[in-house]
């Protein structure tokens, strides 16, 4: 499909969306977002893509927050259904049994910040500023960020950066556990296309269980999540590649996993 604000790229099991709107540093408009759920829904209907890569175009903003100039517009409603549509998307992104890896190549404020945190993994350039300026728009994150942010680097940190509209560097993130990893600009997207490699030479299935084990457990109990983890082990174990992998370890040989 063709796209105005983001290029999508497949290679292998591997795709790349690029948000490109160069002149707003990629902030986030209506149709950019429904532009990305397009594309999601195109890439978890592929029967190849396993993970994806979600950067921004330039080198300088993954991407700059929602669009201020149509946000300005936007009344109480209008405001309403611009959050829940981006909640929607986001949400897509982070429940997907596509593997989502947000390679943040600048500045990821507001809405950018949100999208990488609704990612599964967030590497970093060492460029790279991260942050939620709202407050200094008069307004709060609309994308997730008041909920998401906390989970990640606990709510004093969180609290901090979200009344302060400070932002960061990709080693103070790091630091704080809202980056993984924080790579010199030029390595990013290799590392990422890296990551991207190894987790596709897992077994599909596998992969799929593990994010599915740590994203519901994070948002229950304990011992929901240990049940859950029960189920999701016990069912895998049915598995043609479970057998596959035992097998290729002891027959010393690289495994040839098939999804099924
Ligand atoms: N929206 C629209 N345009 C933008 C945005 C943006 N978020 N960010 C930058 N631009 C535009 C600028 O207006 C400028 O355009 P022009 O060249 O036509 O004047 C161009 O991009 C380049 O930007 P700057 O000249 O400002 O570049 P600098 O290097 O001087 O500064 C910054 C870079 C620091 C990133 C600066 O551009 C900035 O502060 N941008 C805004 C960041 C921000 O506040 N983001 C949060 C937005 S609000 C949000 O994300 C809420 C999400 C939830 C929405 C829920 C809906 C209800």
């Amino acid at each position: 499909m063709a796209y105005n604000n983001i290029r999508v790229e497949t290679e292998g099991g591997l795709a790349t969306i690029t948000i490109s709107r160069p002149k707003a540093l990629n902030a986030l408009n209506a149709e950019t977002i429904t532009e990305l759920e397009q594309a999601y829904t195109e890439l978890e209907h592929d029967d190849m893509t396993r993970v994806v890569i979600i950067t921004g175009d330039g080198d300088k903003a993954f991407v700059a927050g929602a669009d201020i100039s149509e946000l300005k517009k936007a009344d109480m409603f209008a405001a309403r259904q611009i959050s829940e549509r981006g909640h929607k998307v986001f949400s897509q992104i982070e429940t997907s049994d596509l593997i989502s890896i947000a390679a943040v190549n600048g500045f990821a404020l507001g809405g950018g910040c949100e999208l990488a945190m609704a990612c599964d993994i967030r590497y970093a350039a060492d460029t790279a500023k991260l942050g939620q300026p709202e407050v200094s728009l008069g307004i709060i994150p609309g994308y997730g960020g008041t909920q998401r942010l906390p989970r990640l680097v606990g709510r004093g940190k969180a609290l901090e950066l979200l009344l302060s509209g400070n932002m960061v560097s990709g080693e103070e993130a790091m630091s704080i556990g809202l980056v993984d990893a924080v790579f010199p600009a030029a390595e990013l997207m290799p590392k990422a296309k890296k990551l991207g490699g190894k987790i596709l030479s897992k077994g599909p299935l596998a992969t799929v269980a593990v994010k599915s084990c740590v994203r519901q457990g994070l948002d229950s109990s304990l011992t929901a999540g240990c049940a859950l983890e029960i189920s999701e082990f016990s069912a895998i174990c049915a598995s043609e590649d479970k057998n596959e992998g035992m097998t290729a370890f002891l027959e010393k040989r690289s495994p040839d996993f098939t999804g099924k």
